[in-house]
């Protein structure tokens, strides 16, 4: 297939000023975004990035998990298209780039190929997948997990956030249930620009990362009961305490990830005592463990561990104990094709670039069970994310948003 030629580039002053606009929607408190999926900030932004898409001339499909396709037209409609874009939700102290940049630099793509009068062969399709995050609602890569067929619909429409409340009621409430059956769309190859969300590209000094794999993942819901009693008056021999049992898991899940290095990860992000009152000892501990590895045999051994140990903790202090897995991915090995045209599209453009594990989870590592898929990264400071003060800069952005840009004409063959 033809390559676009090295002074075919994208509109990065434009590119950078849409993820701005788009960062005014849903703010934190310190810079960043808390836009979370199926809030009326989501509802926002998603009605910003149609907008957009309208005025490139796109065609919006929706479909029942609310996930966006905006389709650019290619000279053969019969031809499978590719997908390309990332996520909008962010998490509740997120950053403006995590998901945000797949998304818009997905939409720079179609933007400079209108500019360019470009066509290709195979349609272009712009894509706004829902619940990447899972922050709100588990497991991550919600829609996306639907789409694969990792997960029914109804299955995803039950899952409830703290407050209880439903995620199909929550996205029927914001208006965005869309008609089209969830995985019913055919796809040719999908790519997604992603900020590494790690610290390797800054410090090699790459600018583009050529993402090879993806790390697999669990996380597993661990419901301690106890005793509810006096903090003051309850003697320590006599206390069932749900909050100590959580502290000793929490210390057993960092013993696990260090024993299995290099090349693991584990920890425990979301954490809820009840009643959660300073004068009561906690007679409920609710936390969701998270390990990851690039390695399914570590992976699986971390788990095993954890499920092993953490009841023999529990006994030890007379609690209850419930383990549920609510999220899992197998380690990713994206398509080679789809690699090699992101590799050859930084080499043409003469960025600085390395093969990358992804650390974090994507909407492409389902995706890459139906579709032959691979992602291009970009640094961020410090490897920071998931946290307010995530920053990249605009050059990471526009290099990040050239390569989709290549990677993507080149396999959707340029006409003329
Ligand atoms: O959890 C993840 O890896 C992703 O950020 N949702
Ligand atoms: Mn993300
Ligand atoms: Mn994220």
């Amino acid at each position: 297939m033809a390559a676009p030629g090295e002074n075919l580039k994208i509109n990065g002053e434009r590119l950078w000023d849409s993820i701005m606009e788009m960062a005014k929607i849903g703010p934190g408190v310190a810079g960043g975004n808390n836009r979370q999926t199926l809030t009326d900030a989501d509802a926002e932004g998603r009605a910003l990035f149609r907008t957009w898409c309208d005025a490139a001339g796109l065609t919006m499909g929706v479909d029942r998990m609310g996930t966006m396709f905006a389709r650019r037209e290619g000279s053969d409609p019969d031809a499978l298209p590719v997908y390309v874009g990332s996520h909008l939700d962010t998490q509740p102290t997120g950053g403006k780039y995590d998901g945000v940049l797949g998304v818009l630099g997905a939409l720079e793509v179609v933007r400079s190929l209108n500019d360019l009068g470009i066509r290709t062969r195979r349609p272009i399709v712009v894509t706004n997948w829902t619940n990447e995050e899972g922050t709100r609602f588990a497991p991550a890569m919600l829609a996306s997990g639907v789409f694969a067929g990792i997960h029914d619909l109804d299955w995803a429409y039950a899952r409830e956030d703290a407050e209880g409340k439903r995620f199909g009621d929550e996205l029927k409430r914001i208006g965005w249930q869309g008609e089209e059956e969830v995985g019913a769309r055919r796809i040719h190859a999908f790519f997604e620009l992603h900020i590494e969300q790690g610290p390797i590209l800054e410090a090699e000094g790459k600018e583009i990362g050529v993402v090879t794999h993806g790390q697999g993942l669990w996380w597993l819901e661990v419901r301690l009961t106890g005793k509810e009693a006096h903090t003051g008056s309850t003697p320590m021999a006599m206390r069932v305490n749900a909050g100590l049992g959580m502290a000793r898991i929490i210390e057993l899940v960092q013993r696990v990830a260090m024993e299995h290095q290099p090349d693991a990860v584990g920890g425990v992000g979301q954490a809820n005592v009840y009643p959660n009152s300073r004068n009561v000892i906690p007679g409920r501990a609710v936390f969701t463990v998270d390990i990851r590895s690039p390695d399914l045999e570590k992976l699986t051994s971390m788990r095993s561990a954890i499920e092993a140990d953490a009841p023999k903790i529990a006994a030890e202090l007379g609690l209850g104990i419930e383990i549920e897995p609510v999220g899992h991915f197998d380690p990713v090995t994206f398509d080679e094709a789809c690699v090699s045209a992101v590799r050859n599209a930084a080499e043409r453009l003469g960025y600085s670039h390395r093969d990358i594990v992804s650390g974090a989870g994507h909407d492409a590592c389902w995706i890459n069970r139906v579709a032959p898929t691979s992602m291009v990264m970009c640094p961020c400071v410090d490897g920071l994310s998931h946290n307010e003060a995530e920053e990249i800069s605009p050059d990471w952005a526009t290099a990040g948003a050239n390569v989709l840009f290549h990677a993507v004409v080149e396999t959707a063959e340029i006409v003329e």
